[in-house]
């Protein structure tokens, strides 16, 4: 039997460990690489076309599997490009495994085109970033790599693998790699200290991370109006020790809490109400809509709608783990890509990615993968024609420092974008909605067929064209 090579062996490794889908963007020195994919059918390549949405809709598929998701890339430019999806991606703990190429060891000192300090420029933004330096270290290098972005918490991972490295044959064993079991229970007496905290606080108040999601542990934490072993064993502590007044307390707070969330639905119900009023199309007006159309376990929401959130978040409430998804480190652009890499975990679901028509912009081309690929999730560009964050935020900073209004860039009305034409010419249908009563029709062509769609939603927009115009000092 031939001798593998390098790039054999690492995808074998891939394949035995279950990585199937791998989100990348090519160049010169992968080439070879990504050819020897073709005898590894059990690993798609999803081609994406810019740096930032292979790993965005990475990014959208760990978050949905919580698994080790594959992310290629190419050397110093490619890995530049990533860096602010990479970014959000360690905030978020994504698992993230990121090979990327590179010329080769014979070129390393050769300041060859596109050279760098590859590891370095990954180090910020990753877990833990290495490259492979000696063929008989390749496997080992990668389980190691796989390993560290899986053990929580987790996070992104870099691999540089030098071109001469994967060329040449390549003799160690392949094995699974291992990922440590940490479902574990801190010490009894750490268990019994914050059960004596939580009882004797005066507010008691859990800050909590989305690690309590991702371990199934979310009717544990609101026992305790409350990761699952320690929310458990932290449970049975308060328990044994809650006193009768201490229930009663306990039992008042749920029920100020619960009267608290109700004063703020209605709150808001009045505020979308006048905003449903108003004879401009608003999020409220579609959010309803699709709530109401598509079955509530069946549909998953990518949300970054920015301003127009709040009045999707008051329709869209997520019953379980992995139907709501938000960015999570503010790099803008993950709302469809990650919509993408949702629809890919969770191909059974109705997936629909949010964005502003600002946040759209930085990854629009994300459609053309969807289409190559065949993934059919659904788009919505809640075009306001402005960064209207940002235009609130400025808004805010004035009256703080006592200034007058005045020009700002961050009007988008000018040149319009169409967002419809932009969609069709990647082979992505797609239907404007300019008035609430386009909203019906709107929705059961998105929702006739499983193939990716795209609304763009002319709302509101607090704009102004005469303030288009840099003059803010950027
Ligand atoms: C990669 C990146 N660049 C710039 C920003 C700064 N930023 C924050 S909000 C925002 C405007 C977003 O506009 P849009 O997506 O249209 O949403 P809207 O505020 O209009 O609801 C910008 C540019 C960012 N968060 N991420
Ligand atoms: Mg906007």
């Amino acid at each position: 039997m031939a001798v593998r090579n390098g790039k054999q062996a690492i995808l074998a490794q891939f394949a035995l460990d279950g990585l199937h889908h791998m989100f990348g963007n090519p160049g010169t020195v992968e080439q070879g690489f990504l050819d020897a994919l073709d005898d590894y059918p059990e690993i798609k390549y999803i081609l994406t076309l810019h740096e930032t949405v292979a790993v965005m809709a990475a990014d959208g598929y760990a978050r949905s599997t919580q698994k080790p998701t594959l992310v290629q890339l190419h050397s110093s430019p490619g890995i530049g490009n990533a860096v602010g999806a990479l970014y959000q991606a360690k905030r978020g703990h994504a698992p993230l495994v990121v090979i990327g190429g590179d010329a080769g060891l014979k070129y390393m000192n050769m300041d060859a085109q596109m050279a760098g300090d590859l590891v370095a420029m990954m180090e910020p933004v990753t877990k833990y970033a290495t490259m492979v330096l000696d063929s008989k270290s390749l496997l080992r290098t990668v389980r190691r790599a796989i390993k560290i972005a899986a053990t929580p918490p987790m996070g992104p991972v870099y691999v540089c693998l030098p071109a001469d490295i994967l060329d040449a044959p390549n003799a160690e064993p392949l094995l699974p790699t291992s990922i440590p079991s940490t479902r574990v229970l801190p010490d009894p007496q750490t268990i019994t200290n914050i059960a004596t905290h939580l009882l004797t606080a005066q507010k008691p108040m859990i800050y909590c991370g989305d690690g309590v999601a991702y371990s199934q542990a979310g009717e544990a934490l609101a026992q305790l109006a409350d990761p699952l072993l320690s929310l458990q064993a932290l449970i049975a502590s308060v328990q044994q020790k809650q006193s009768a007044e201490q229930k009663q307390k306990a039992a008042e707070r749920v029920q100020a809490m619960c009267q608290e969330a109700l004063r703020r639905q209605e709150v808001e119900q009045t505020q979308i109400t006048e905003q449903k009023s108003a004879t401009q199309l608003c999020m409220a007006d579609f959010a309803e809509q699709l709530v109401q159309q598509v079955d509530a376990d069946q549909l998953v929401v990518f949300d970054e709608a920015l301003t127009s959130s709040p009045q999707l978040a008051h329709y869209f409430k997520a019953s379980q783990t992995g139907q709501s998804f938000i960015t999570r480190g503010g790099s803008l652009g993950v709302g469809f890509p990650g919509a993408i890499g949702v629809k890919l975990a969770q191909p059974e679901k109705c997936v629909v990615g949010f964005s502003g028509d600002g946040g759209s912009m930085y990854t629009i081309q994300a459609l053309y993968s969807a289409v190559r690929h065949g993934v059919g999730a659904k788009f919505v560009v809640c075009n306001n024609r402005s960064y209207r964050l940002l235009q609130l935020n400025i808004d805010n900073y004035w009256q703080t420092q006592a200034m007058d209004p005045h020009q700002t860039c961050f009007d988008l009305s000018y040149p319009a974008i169409d967002f419809c034409q932009i969609a069709q010419s990647m082979g992505v249908e797609a239907m404007r909605i300019e008035h609430r009563d386009q909203v019906p029709a709107a929705l059961d062509q998105m929702l006739s067929d499983d193939k990716p769609f795209l609304i763009e939603l002319r709302l509101d927009g607090d704009y102004d064209p005469s303030q288009v115009g840099v003059k803010c000092g950027q």
